[in-house]
């Protein structure tokens, strides 16, 4: 019992300490954090190798580029700004999208404002266009973010990271059979020999 007594303030102490350090873990909060998207509804070509669009110089689909940059702005519960988190544990998701690994991740950490973004290009492939672009927050899940809308599409169009025959035969069969968002790889309402060229150009493609 007497040395129960004696340890107590020890114990106190060691429990003031873990309370000190868990206020200052800041996590990132699912609902207090969002995302924003510089354009909405605009394309952009995803390939395996990462030689598509950037998301800075996106297509609008009238012949000219867009800024469809993603800004990310990490908050905690309490509001307050997330700094220094990693850029590899911040990532695009969409249905449809499939990303090589690390394939879109951010720019860069959060910065001291929680402020981060995505703007370069996606190492990836599939076809994504029901506006269900969302980011995702390793390994906390995704934000209850809506309604960042991109169309994200490419030469792979089946999605296995690969631009190969398989993709080809599926190119041909949109291009003589119904339009199809996902081949309007030069976005004009429209499949020809742009689309064409743009899918030989990027043939063979692979992750990195
Ligand atoms: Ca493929
Ligand atoms: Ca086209």
């Amino acid at each position: 019992m007497n040395m129960m007594r004696a340890n107590l303030p020890v114990l106190i102490s060691v429990v003031a300490v873990s309370l000190a350090s868990a206020a200052g873990a800041v996590v990132p909060d699912l609902s207090n954090s969002f995302a924003t998207i510089a354009s909405s509804g605009a394309t952009v070509l995803v390939c395996p190798a990462g030689d598509g669009d950037r998301l800075d110089a996106a297509q609008d689909c009238i012949g000219g580029t867009v800024v469809a940059t993603v800004t990310l702005n990490l908050f905690d519960i309490g509001f307050n700004p997330v700094a220094g988190y990693p850029a590899v544990d911040m990532w695009l998701q969409a249905n449809g999208l499939v990303t090589c690994p690390y394939g879109s991740i951010a720019d860069g950490p959060s910065d001291v404002n929680g402020m981060t973004t995505f703007s370069g290009t996606i190492y990836g492939g599939g076809c994504s266009n029901d506006a269900s672009l969302n980011v995702y927050i390793n390994p906390h899940g995704l934000l209850n973010q809506v309604g960042l809308n991109l169309d994200l599409i490419s030469p792979d169009l089946n999605g296995d990271l690969v631009v190969n025959l398989t993709d080809l035969v599926m190119f041909v069969n949109i291009y003589v059979g119904a339009y199809s968002v996902c081949a309007d790889y030069v976005c004009d309402g429209t499949i020809n020999i742009a689309d064409v060229a743009t899918i030989a150009a990027h043939f063979g493609a692979t992750c990195p």
